[in-house]
């Protein structure tokens, strides 16, 4: 596998979910960690799905982010199909304003985990986070990034002080 293959496979159910997600990609690509991103719908396209789930291991993805909507059935869907972890971003919906996606991903039944984040932006900022930091218990470089990240963070609200 090369430098530039992607560690990280993000899946969404909709293009209109990209506004979103595209926070978890730049955060990806400030941390050097190659992605790959695809709109995929679980109850439009199921059988891409299972294509892209079943075969992302052996492509040299690690980690999955999944997001979506509403009846936010991909993440859950994901996860049944491959044993990589897989981090659920809940969509800020028109109706209930994304607790329904968020009660989709994180009601899972026993036996297959989501880790769900936040609803909207500030979840999939921090799935690339989490993504991250999962990734960076096996490889040096993420680490070494991840953790200079963190203290310009933390430098950054001292100086508000
Ligand atoms: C879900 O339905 C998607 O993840 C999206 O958040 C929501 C609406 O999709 P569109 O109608 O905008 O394609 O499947």
């Amino acid at each position: 596998m090369s430098d530039t293959t992607p560690l990280v496979g993000i899946v969404m159910g909709s293009k209109s979910d990209w506004e979103t997600m595209k926070n978890a990609a730049n955060m990806l690509e400030e941390l050097g960690i190659p992605c790959e991103a695809k709109a995929l719908s679980a109850h439009r396209n199921p059988a891409h799905v299972h294509e892209w789930a079943s075969t992302a291991e052996e492509r040299g993805i690690k980690v999955i982010i999944a997001a979506a909507g509403m009846a936010a059935a991909l993440p859950g869907v994901v996860a049944a199909i491959t044993s990589l972890p897989v981090l659920g971003c809940p969509m800020e919906t028109r109706v209930m304003g994304g607790m329904d996606s968020m009660l989709s991903m994180a009601q899972m039944p026993g036996g297959i985990p989501v880790g769900t984040l936040a609803v909207g932006k500030a979840g999939a900022k921090n799935a690339a986070l989490l993504a991250a930091a999962i990734l960076a218990l096996s490889d040096d470089g993420i680490r070494e990034r991840l953790k200079a990240f963190r203290k310009e963070q933390n430098e950054t609200i001292a100086e508000l002080d």
